[in-house]
């Protein structure tokens, strides 16, 4: 076992080329055995484990630094940095995280996790590494998706880079996927220069030929060098990079061992911007995890001999399931209803939506802000554009919230998925910041369903609104707490009285309905009778219901899966005048683990919430 001698990226750099092809095919099997437990971005790490090892070979980290874009790419690097060992507790609550983590490891220079942001994080430590002395003390490579590049992020990036002329790498690993295809312009024009890598062949022969004919010949080298000007739009691979500064290199295989560490030792001495772009197969290695990387882009846990899912699931459908099925019923009536994803399409349960009505779909790419704007346009264009985002991925795109939906009152709908604690993604991933920031949007309606006969009823209600609305919904699987599937009419900022009882009300938002019935029943069973409230709204809150509510209670509990820090509970508080009890988040950064744990952990378990209730009523 290669594996075994490796307690650090130095053990490494004693191998032998052939030993590292050894170790790449060991490090692909503890990735496929943790993965297949815990669940994981396997396909996307399967595919750079090559590069992974010749950086680490080819670099001196921990001083260089390597920052890989979102991160999910990355087990290998966890495997070879001295966490092979405890590679079992991936995505474990304390185990180790699914994406880089600066407190994991002095080798993770960034907690990362969001897309396309590494060209900036790198650019960053470069202009700061060489104002400090002793100047360029280090290297810092940034390894980037073409995925990423779909992601406005990267190219600013990028763009100053190249005017900065600074000492940087950035690796471009393609493999033509996204999580599902990539797409885009600029995916196309990758796709050509892989299919065409006629030109550096070219530029090497004409040199190699030029040179050995002696001096007379420097003239004529100087005149191609002109023509290669012209020439270059036609044949160069990468001409885009080179106009935006960068010296570009490749493609190369990004699995041939061979090629990498030379090139990358070489590349590495050069000065200035340099993109190297390889070519990887997604899942790389794994035969289930190859033939379908879309589903191993981040899976559950499954069986290794099929590759077939292991799932714990109820049989119940989950909110993204039951959105997917009812914008489609609502589609099919309504030829104006358009959908817009970014780079989500199945994480968003708009897939089925992209096949019934491709001409009606939309995959902008990584990259929410321009998936909100340009949903923008399409309201006023006279369309009705859902937009489908994770509440987590909606933070890239606050200011055209604002800007360009709310301050133009056009009827964009937000459909929030994986609102709240998503679980074992963690700290990056977590969406709890959403009910505050959009509780903050002037004209902007916000909703969350108690399940998913609301969500549908929500959903149609938020077409008919005409203005901006978001509904925002959890992770998993949906119990149901509507009586027959009917759920009562919902009114414009009006909440649903569920229960009704004397010794203290909770007025709950969205996934905290249920537990807050289930709270109130195990405290029924301790004697004491609690009202539940299904508020339906964050916002707008009607004055009236809500005072009338505030005034039957002297007990006040409010309950949201989000920050509690300008969230739900605060604006009932202001509204009604009277104080309330907040049960949900505390306004801090909520580490991985599985989302039931976590909601148990952080008070917001039907037993939590039934303790703090009771220790407020009746104090000991
Ligand atoms: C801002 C943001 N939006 C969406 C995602 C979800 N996401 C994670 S990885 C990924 C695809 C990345 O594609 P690429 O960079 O090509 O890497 P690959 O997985 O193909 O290796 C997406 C869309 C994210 N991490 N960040």
């Amino acid at each position: 076992m290669f594996l075994e001698k490796i307690n650090s990226p130095q053990d490494l750099r004693k191998f032998k080329n052939e030993d590292l092809v050894k170790l790449a095919s060991e490090i692909r099997q503890k990735m496929i055995e943790a993965v297949s437990l815990n669940g994981g971005h396997l396909a996307s790490s399967l595919g750079a484990v090559e590069l992974i090892i010749a950086l680490h070979y080819c670099l001196n980290t921990p001083t260089d630094k390597i920052i890989f874009d979102v991160g999910h790419q990355a087990y290998a690097h966890k495997i070879i940095t001295g966490r092979a060992e405890v590679f079992s507790t991936l995505r474990q609550y304390e185990g180790l995280s699914g994406f880089p983590l600066k407190d994991e490891s002095e080798f993770d220079v960034f907690t990362t996790g969001h897309s396309s942001s590494a060209v900036s994080l790198a650019l960053g430590l470069v202009c700061a590494r060489d104002r400090i002395p002793p100047a360029g003390s280090f290297k810092v490579v940034a390894v980037i998706g073409d995925g990423s590049l779909s992601g406005g992020l990267c190219f600013e990036g990028l763009n100053n880079a190249g005017h900065l002329k600074k000492d940087i790498l950035v690796i471009l690993n393609t493999n033509e996927l996204s999580i599902a295809p990539n797409v885009g312009a600029i995916s196309n024009y990758l796709n050509k220069i892989i299919s065409l890598p006629v030109y550096n062949h070219f530029r090497e022969s004409l040199v190699n030929f030029l040179s050995s004919r002696g001096p007379r010949a420097e003239r004529l080298l100087k005149l191609a060098s002109k023509f290669e000007e012209g020439l270059k739009g036609l044949f160069i691979p990468g001409v885009l990079f080179e106009e935006l500064g960068f010296r570009y290199f490749g493609p190369l295989d990004g699995h041939n061992l061979d090629l990498l560490i030379p090139a990358l030792k070489n590349i590495l001495n050069i000065k200035g911007p340099r993109i190297l772009h390889i070519v990887t197969k997604k899942g790389k290695g794994y035969f289930a995890a190859e033939r379908d990387p879309v589903r191993f882009h981040g899976t559950g846990p499954f069986d290794i001999q099929t590759g077939a899912a292991i799932t714990k699931t109820g049989g119940k459908k989950s909110y993204t399931e039951v959105f997917g099925e009812k914008l489609l019923e609502l589609a099919r009536l309504d030829n104006k209803i358009v959908a817009i994803t970014a780079a989500m399409p199945e994480g968003t349960g708009l897939d089925k939506f992209r096949d019934s009505f491709p001409e009606r779909f939309f995959d902008v790419g990584i990259a929410e802000s321009h998936a909100v704007t340009f949903s923008a346009g399409l309201a006023k264009g006279g369309l009705k554009p859902v937009v489908a985002l994770y509440s987590t991925f909606l933070q890239r795109a606050y200011d055209q919230i604002i800007e360009d939906v709310a301050l133009q009152n056009l009827p964009v709908v937000f459909c929030i998925d994986r609102a709240g604690i998503v679980g074992e993604d963690g700290v990056t991933h977590q969406g709890i910041f959403d009910i505050s920031f959009l509780n903050t949007v002037p004209g902007l309606v916000n909703m969350a369903p108690k399940d998913g006969e609301e969500l549908k009823e929500m959903l149609e209600f938020a077409l008919r609104l005409n203005k901006p609305v978001a509904i925002r919904y959890p992770r998993g699987e949906i119990d149901s707490l509507s009586d027959n599937k009917t759920v009562s009419k919902i009114e414009l900022g009006k909440p649903e009285i569920l229960r009704e009882g004397v010794d203290f009300a909770i007025i709950a938002l969205g996934s905290m309905v249920s537990s807050s019935l289930e709270a109130a029943e195990l405290l029924k069973k301790e004697g004491y009778s609690g009202a539940v409230i299904n508020a339906r709204f964050a916002k707008p809150l009607d004055i009236e219901s809500f005072r009338a509510l505030g005034n039957k209670s002297k007990f006040i509990f409010t309950a949201e899966e989000g920050i509690i820090d300008s969230g739900f509970g605060g604006a009932l508080e202001d509204l009604i005048s009277k104080s309330v009890i907040k049960i949900g988040l505390p306004c801090k950064f909520i580490p991985h683990g599985q989302r039931e744990l976590l909601l148990e952990k952080y008070g917001l378990s039907a037993k939590a919430i039934a303790d703090k209730i009771k220790l407020v009523i009746c104090p000991r």
